[in-house]
């Protein structure tokens, strides 16, 4: 046969008979699927009640205005109770609305472990493209990490667009990321998850760019990609760690003054920056959104005593917390592995607070933060049902509950946290002239005064201080 041969017009006319053709045999399946009542039923595919949402009662997000994408959310329950299963759900669509989505319908199908071609069994696949139908949806959120393949044959499958949780999660992260230091740690998160995607998009791209069989211009066009990325990201590596030295200049002169930290961490929406604020008025942005906070804010306080130390609100943490994301916050991170005292934020009004414990302690595990001493402080008390309180309290040796919105039990909470900084250990015993005032007001601040008295040649000083400070004032005598 040669090229004269080649009928173009026949070949149009048989790929739109092949589309007619897959589309009749894709209506029929919908057609069968909608003539079966019972499927909708099924056990194995639920549907979560409750949880599509409304736009009225999302409107306090601005977030939204950025992007609407009208989703629908699927899970794999295998592990767990049925609660379980719907608490998960319940936080994919909170996270879901933070980025400025809107839920439209969720399913949670039950097997014993995700399907590794399509994540949900192939015939439920068809169902959940039933619900795109139905819905409108414009993209599928899997709650879990999908492989490339898994996502891409999904895709190909529903016919709309298909996240994970992690790409999810960087997407709130990316939006919410101000100062430049959390930009790039970001950036590096979202391109550490690309890379190895890369070639799964690629495949694609080459097909459109160079149509059958030209693969050659797409596999260079990765391979360019790749490189590209792989600069950007050792670029982004230089820049957080340059970035990183002020912040350790900062925190080893805290360590030098002696003074000491506290972490204020917790899964998010805790009520972390309410608790900040509560303590130091620090002003800090308070939202019902998850990850509100990603830089941390550091300000100094004074405790009954009048000795200074450092509260720092910290970013909020979250079952299956991206490793990609804690490989890049490291740095912001070291607030809470190089605390003093952590105080962990619990919201006592969640359906599921021992199991936020949890998540939080495995986090702070991973960053090299578990032998710091540790405050559960569990919040919301106002609206937490009593016996989810009294059960925590029972169940935490050092824990305490409070509200952030009704002041109740904070000044308990003060009480613990001051009495768990750590304690100046050397005593003195010594008069300082009063040209050296600084002296006298370090060692208030510093230390713990035990006795004080005005002598015509200076301040008679009795007290426990740091270290530092017993040899700055065993130079003042020399
Ligand atoms: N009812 C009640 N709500 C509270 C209390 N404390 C905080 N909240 C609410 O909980 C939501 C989250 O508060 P934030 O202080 O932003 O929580 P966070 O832990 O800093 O959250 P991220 O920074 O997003 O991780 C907000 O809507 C607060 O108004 C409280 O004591 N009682
Ligand atoms: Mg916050």
């Amino acid at each position: 046969m040669s090229n004269d041969d080649f009928d173009i017009d026949q070949l149009i006319l048989d790929s739109a008979k092949a589309a007619a053709e897959y589309d009749a045999a894709e209506n029929s399946l919908e057609a069968y699927e909608q003539n079966q009542p019972d499927l909708q039923d099924r056990y194995a595919l639920r549907r979560v009640k409750g949880l599509s949402t409304e736009m009225e009662d999302v409107s306090d997000a601005e977030y939204r205005q950025l992007r609407l994408e009208k989703v629908v959310l699927v899970g794999v329950w295998t592990e767990g109770t049925a609660a379980d299963a719907d608490n998960s759900m319940k936080e994919l669509a909170a996270l879901a609305e933070t980025a400025g989505s809107e839920v439209l319908e969720a399913l949670i199908q039950r097997r014993d472990k995700p399907d590794p071609s399509t994540y949900i069994g192939s015939g439920k696949v068809a169902e959940v493209r039933q619900v795109v139908i139905a819905t409108g949806a414009d993209t599928v959120v899997c709650d879990g990490e999908l492989s490339p393949a898994q996502l891409r044959a999904l895709e190909q499958k529903v016919k709309v667009k298909v996240i994970d949780r992690t790409a999810l999660i960087l997407d709130i992260f990316a939006q919410h990321a101000k100062s430049r230091e959390g930009k790039a740690q970001v950036e590096l998160a979202q391109m550490t998850y690309l890379l190895p995607r890369l070639r799964g998009w690629g495949d694609s791209l080459s097909r459109q760019a160079g149509g059958i069989g030209g693969r050659g211009p797409g596999e260079t066009k990765i391979e360019t990609d790749r490189r590209r990325i792989n600069d950007k990201m050792a670029k982004l590596r230089k820049e957080i760690k340059e970035m990183k030295v002020a912040r350790d200049t900062k925190r080893q002169e805290r360590r030098r003054n002696s003074i000491p930290s506290v972490a204020i961490a917790g899964y998010t929406n805790a009520g972390k920056s309410s608790l900040m604020n509560r303590l130091t008025n620090a002003g800090v942005l308070v939202e019902n959104a998850l990850f509100a906070t990603l830089d941390p804010t550091t300000r100094k306080t004074t405790s009954e005593d009048g000795r200074v130390y450092t509260l720092s609100d910290t970013v909020g943490f979250v079952r299956h917390l991206p490793h990609q994301l804690v490989e890049a916050f490291k740095s912001t991170l070291e607030e809470v592995s190089g605390a003093d005292l952590i105080v962990h934020v619990v919201d006592g009004s969640h359906p599921d607070p021992h199991e936020q414990i949890r998540a939080v302690r495995q986090v702070i595990n991973e960053i090299g933060g578990g032998d710091i001493l540790e405050i559960i402080a569990i919040n919301k008390a106002d609206i937490a049902p009593p016996e989810t309180l009294m059960q925590l309290l029972r169940e935490n040796p050092n824990s305490f509950a409070f509200s952030a919105r009704t002041g109740f039990g904070i000044e308990t909470l003060i009480k613990a946290i001051e009495s768990s900084l750590p304690q100046p250990r050397v005593e003195i015993n010594t008069i300082i002239p009063f040209n050296r005032g600084d002296l006298v007001n370090k060692i208030h601040e510093r230390g713990e005064i035990l006795s004080e008295d005005y002598l015509p040649e200076g301040t008679s000083i009795h007290a426990m201080v740091d270290g530092g400070l017993a040899k700055q004032l065993e130079s003042l005598k020399s």
